[in-house]
């Protein structure tokens, strides 16, 4: 992408409204625009984000063996009555109705509308286990929507539905949630800790929330510090075996880690030494639950077991905030210049600052450049602007690139362009064929395009 063609509105100025350090880089750098409280536009920079974090939740969903699919935004309240949730769920739920003077919803989570498509689908034992998710746009109105996408009205969410035969199955699902949760953060450049939490309206015993911890972070936790030293790694995991599951969730699960809703000082006491306690602040960026057969019972989703005998399937339901990680993986990683994106999620691979706009061999330089990153399959984003050089290299502090590449007319003297870490501020100098391979082995050349996102 080119700066001179693309619509990115940077803000020169700091929004007063905004709070917190993501929500102002968000602004300030041109990826959203408020619509209206909790609501948001994706501008471009932004939806680039949205699309590479959500490319990484499918790739790790379907890695899990769980089935994409798409659901509507709107529902029906019929099935909302059936379990007995219509209204329970209280005034998060924007009601609707339509022309005809039918009670309708746009959906804050899903749990009906999939028990609904599996009754009518599923009969036998033998379709299990079953697995689907889909990422789609939620709404809930909540009381105060506040720090931009962190807690909006509207937010993209992937919530995925697992149907079980038998508790014991569905743990093991609950369990294969939790290890493919703990890869697809880390993915994202994120360590996000399970912790005991409270189930909330979605209803069951047995749930863990996935925090991000941050000064800034709405949810108070309570956790031993030696948790923050387990990495997930490059581990194998074959997700279709239960023990190894299993032993990868008591791994993460057996060291105190609670939001405050279920926090117990007395049991933190006990279990954590005095110097490993720590009261802290996170960030939910994802819980999964296990609730057995609270919508398979009343909405009658019964398969024939292998007796003969119908019997209401365990479920359990798991989601991740795949808008709100925008704002978090940002939170977990800035500094006072602006964003500093991890690869995996960043909007381009690399930047290309020209010193020297309109001088015939600078340009043509990051051309070549450009060109060259482009036929690896990634994304340059090149400033072609005739913006002064202090200018541009703001704007790429701010926007966050991991890698950029500067091109001036000092540096083609002695035939060298310099690339430098946005992370680090390390800069090395090297030829302008050096810096596209340096690129290149960063990110690891895949099959061309493949790495890039609309
Ligand atoms: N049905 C279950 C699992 S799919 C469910 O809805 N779970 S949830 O309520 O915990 O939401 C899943 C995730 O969505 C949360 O962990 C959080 O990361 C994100 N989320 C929830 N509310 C908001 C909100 N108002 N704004 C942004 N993200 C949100």
């Amino acid at each position: 992408m080119r700066l001179s063609r693309y619509f990115m509105p940077i803000l020169k100025e700091i929004p007063a409204d905004a709070q917190i350090a993501s929500h102002r880089l968000m602004l300030r750098a041109g990826m959203i625009k408020q619509s209206s409280a909790g609501i948001y536009s994706w501008l471009p920079l932004g939806f680039k984000v949205l699309r590479r974090l959500e490319r990484i939740v499918h790739e790790e969903q379907m890695r899990a063996g769980h089935i994409p699919m798409l659901m509507p935004t709107l529902q029906s309240a019929e099935l909302w009555k059936e379990s007995d949730r219509y209204d329970a769920y209280g005034p998060e739920m924007l009601r609707i109705t339509d022309r005809n003077g039918r009670d309708m919803l746009y959906g804050p989570t899903n749990e009906e509308l999939i028990t609904d498509i599996f009754r009518t689908h599923v009969a036998s034992y033998r379709d299990l286990p079953l697995t689907l998710y889909h990422i789609q746009w939620k709404f809930r109105d909540e009381i105060r929507p506040r720090f931009g996408v962190m807690r909006g009205r509207e937010f993209y969410m992937k919530d995925g539905y697992n149907f079980d035969l038998t508790r014991e199955d569905a743990l093991h699902s609950y369990n294969r949630h939790l290890v493919s949760y703990l890869r697809t953060y880390e993915r994202m450049g994120l360590q996000a800790i399970p912790m005991r939490a409270e189930s909330g309206p979605i209803g069951g015993n047995n749930t863990h929330e996935f925090l991000v911890l941050a000064d800034t972070g709405e949810s108070g936790v309570f956790y031993d510090s030696a948790i923050t030293d387990l990495k997930f790694g490059g581990r194998e995991i074959d997700y279709r075996d239960a023990l190894q599951c299993q032993a990868v969730m008591e791994e993460f699960t057996s060291r105190y880690a609670r939001t405050d809703d279920t926090h117990d000082q007395e049991v933190f006491e006990r279990q954590v030494p005095e110097e490993r306690r720590r009261a802290a602040r996170g960030i939910e960026v994802g819980q999964i639950f296990y609730f057995g057969t609270k919508y398979s019972e009343p909405m009658g989703a019964m398969v024939q077991g292998p007796d003969g005998r119908q019997v209401p399937v365990h479920m359990g339901s798991h989601g991740i905030g795949v808008s709100r990680l925008a704002g978090a993986v940002i939170e977990a990683c800035h500094d006072e210049k602006g964003i500093v994106w991890p690869e995996n999620v960043a909007p381009f691979h690399a930047g290309i600052v020209n010193l020297r706009q309109g001088d015939g061999q600078v340009d043509r330089v990051c051309e070549k450049i450009y060109d060259s990153i482009r036929a690896l399959g990634l994304e340059p984003f090149y400033d072609d602007t005739e913006e002064r050089a202090g200018g541009k290299f703001a704007t790429m502090d701010l926007i966050g690139l991991p890698w950029r590449i500067t091109v001036g007319p000092r540096g083609l003297k002695n035939g060298v362009v310099e690339l430098t870490r946005r992370k680090t501020g390390e800069s090395e100098e090297l030829s302008p064929e050096r810096a596209v391979a340096r690129i290149s082995e960063i990110y690891g050349v895949r099959e061309n395009g493949r790495n890039c996102v609309p």
